[in-house]
């Protein structure tokens, strides 16, 4: 058992609360709002150890009604954490402490009993940057030192929640603990929340994730920030594949405090994956019709802020050619009994960067996010509206800015209005072209995934793995310009080994053989990398993007279809002259640079690859893996 600080605080290693029981907490606490015989004996039980620990006023178990989100944006509103947005319709602007901005991903954690268990053994004196392993010991001390009695004098709530549509066979159920209105609000959206999930729980196998997570008290008592109260020094976030269980201490950002997206649905979720046969991962879904009227679906994993949103949510250029939306950042992907791949986003909302949308870029993001949104660390304007960096400037003309650290905000500053990683928070049914199938319980096949991320240099527009290990290895070996959703500095260009660095639930070298183990299962998809980032010698972007993909994925479409349409390349297979559909197209395309691929950037590559290999997977590599890289490199040198 995670909460192994209740016994902490049984043993008297730290001062001990009032001990409740949950009828105790029933009567002596009061179940502030909600209904406390409608949580499950396990649940109970869950609730009973977390009131134990934190020592809250009050429970609210929420119900995910609209009557509990206005109870709770008043609340809110007093607090200061949120304004409204008149402009728009039922929409909210929340600043955070400027110290909780994003993922902390050094502060992650997975606790397993051997480190191997949670991360490659690395070469000796390289630090591993696949994922952070805690002892138990370690973990149950970090417990004991955060969580007992950080809830006092506040408002514990209770968020059944499911992640996938309720009540489907591919669906998984989590119960959140926080001690954050905002994240109780986020988590409405982001996710199926409330009564109906209890419901499923009882008539079900009572199984779920337990998700404690607290903006935590400082150990000086005093936050920083009234209205955003954090404790940033002391953030950790833990996760227990063993229990299903995840902590979460200190930060009330995204990732770090939403459990259901990044700590359940990839690193639990990942975990669970691996045992029950399927795959948790970090991609789109997107649903592609061509103009004959046929339909497949593509998941697709790049990097965060590298345009997953904007590729979701496409408008093609391409004539006849229509993209539909289910998901925009997590698919869970499993074969059913005819072995045709299913996935399902198991999201019901988008937490979306806001700077660089707009009605050029996503116009179809821009018809979704003015309504039922809460925007984070964007800035606002005078006249009620949110303003970010990329925003139609027109936004701004007549209007004062005020920047997202509240201060009055000018161009001329040269500082952004809106910080890098500031999100809007809109729910996916909203998004004017959400998929027939967004829902369906039994998910949509997909027939194609594409790995991608930015690389400015060498690598080309789209290239198709020459059979499924292949496709592994291009998965292994992703890299991508560093972005602002993480604690890295920009533009170093960073191994993302499957987009998945940040969010593995285990030792990275499993992972791969449990990729690898898919090609027993089913009719396996066909794999792709994308780059739509490549520049030029002058630092220009040579392929327009956006929705010109759509040429790309006409590309990808004929190839399912088995059409003839490519050549062989020492790194895969590259569309055959005149086969990628670039009529139309504003402006001169330079297609020599951009399928160029000169010999000493891949020899590079490929000696790049290999070091990390060494010293990140070691002994862990499997050995596919290992000889497509060796083949790889044998086409290199003789290119
Ligand atoms: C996200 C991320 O927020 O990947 O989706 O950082
Ligand atoms: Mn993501």
């Amino acid at each position: 058992m995670l909460l192994k600080g209740v016994q902490l605080l049984r043993n008297g290693l730290v001062a001990p609360p009032k001990s409740y029981n949950f009828r105790l907490v029933c009567r002596a606490l009061s179940v502030q709002y909600g209904d406390g015989k409608a949580l499950t004996p396990a649940v109970r039980d869950y609730v009973d150890k977390c009131v134990n620990l934190c020592q809250p006023e009050r429970v609210h178990i929420c119900d995910g009604t609209q009557a509990e989100s206005k109870l709770l944006q008043s609340l809110m509103l007093k607090q200061g954490t949120i304004q409204p947005l008149p402009k728009y319709d039922n929409c909210w602007l929340a600043r955070t402490n400027p110290a909780d901005v994003a993922r902390v991903e050094s502060k992650t954690f997975i606790c397993t009993e051997r480190k191997e268990q949670t991360v490659p053994v690395t070469a000796k004196g390289t630090p591993g940057t696949l994922g952070n392993w805690i002892s138990e010991k370690d973990l149950q001390a970090a417990i004991g030192e955060r969580f007992p009695g950080c809830m006092k004098g506040r408002t514990m709530y209770v968020i059944p929640f499911s992640m996938g549509p309720v009540g489907s066979p591919l669906s998984k159920i989590g119960i959140e603990i926080t001690d954050s209105p905002y994240v109780v609000e986020s988590m409405k959206i982001m996710t199926r929340a409330g009564t109906p999930v209890l419901q499923v729980l009882e008539k079900g196998d009572g199984q779920f994730v337990k998700c404690l997570h607290s903006v935590g008290n400082p150990a000086n008592g005093v936050h920083a920030h009234k209205s955003w109260p954090c404790d940033p020094e002391r953030t950790i976030i833990l996760h227990k594949p063993a229990e299903n269980e995840i902590v979460s201490y200190g930060s009330g950002y995204g990732g770090n405090s939403l459990l259901g997206k990044k700590c359940f649905a990839l690193r639990i979720g990942s975990t669970i994956a691996k045992r029950e046969g399927w795959l948790a991962e970090h991609m789109l879904i997107l649903g592609i019709t061509n103009p004959q009227g046929k339909k497949i679906y593509v998941a697709a994993a790049f990097p965060s802020a590298c345009g997953k949103t904007n590729l979701a949510m496409m408008t093609p250029t391409l004539p006849g050619y229509k993209v539909e939306c289910v998901g925009d950042d997590i698919a869970w992907m499993k074969f059913d009994s005819q072995g045709v791949l299913r996935a399902i986003n198991p999201e019901n909302g988008f937490f979306g960067v806001a700077p660089g949308t707009s009605t050029e870029t996503n116009p179809i993001a821009m018809n979704t996010i003015f309504k039922n949104t809460v925007f984070t660390n964007v800035a606002g304007t005078s006249d009620g509206g949110v303003y970010w960096e990329g925003m139609n400037e027109a936004q701004i003309k007549d209007v004062t800015v005020t920047d997202w650290l509240g201060k009055l905000w000018s161009k001329e500053s040269g500082k952004p209005a809106a910080h890098p990683n500031s999100r809007f928070c809109t729910p996916a049914s909203q998004c004017p072209i959400i998929d027939p199938a967004w829902e369906d319980s039994a998910g949509v096949p997909i027939s194609a995934i594409l790995f991608g991320g930015r690389r400015p240099t060498g690598v080309p527009l789209v290239y198709e793995a020459r059979d499924w290990e292949h496709g592994v290895f291009i998965g292994a070996a992703m890299r991508s310009e560093a972005t602002a959703a993480a604690e890295h500095k920009a533009k170093e260009i960073m191994h993302d080994p499957f987009a998945m660095r940040p969010f593995f639930g285990y030792n990275f070298g499993d992972y791969l053989a449990h990729w690898l183990s898919m090609e027993k299962r089913g009719q396996l998809p066909k794999i792709f990398h994308v780059n739509w980032f490549r520049k030029s010698a002058e630092g220009k972007f040579l392929w327009p993007g956006f929705g010109d993909n759509s040429r790309v994925l006409d590309w990808v479409f004929r190839r399912v279809q088995g059409e003839n349409c490519y050549e062989e390349s020492p790194i895969g297979r590259l569309p055959s002259k005149d086969a990628l559909n670039v009529a139309g197209l504003k402006g001169n395309i330079d297609l020599k640079q951009l399928f160029e691929l000169p010999k000493e950037f891949w020899q590079q590559e490929v000696n790049e690859i290999e070091q990390y290999f060494e010293t990140q997977v070691g002994d862990h590599l499997p050995r596919p893996v290992a000889k497509q890289l060796a083949e790889l490199k044998k086409r290199v040198a003789n290119m």
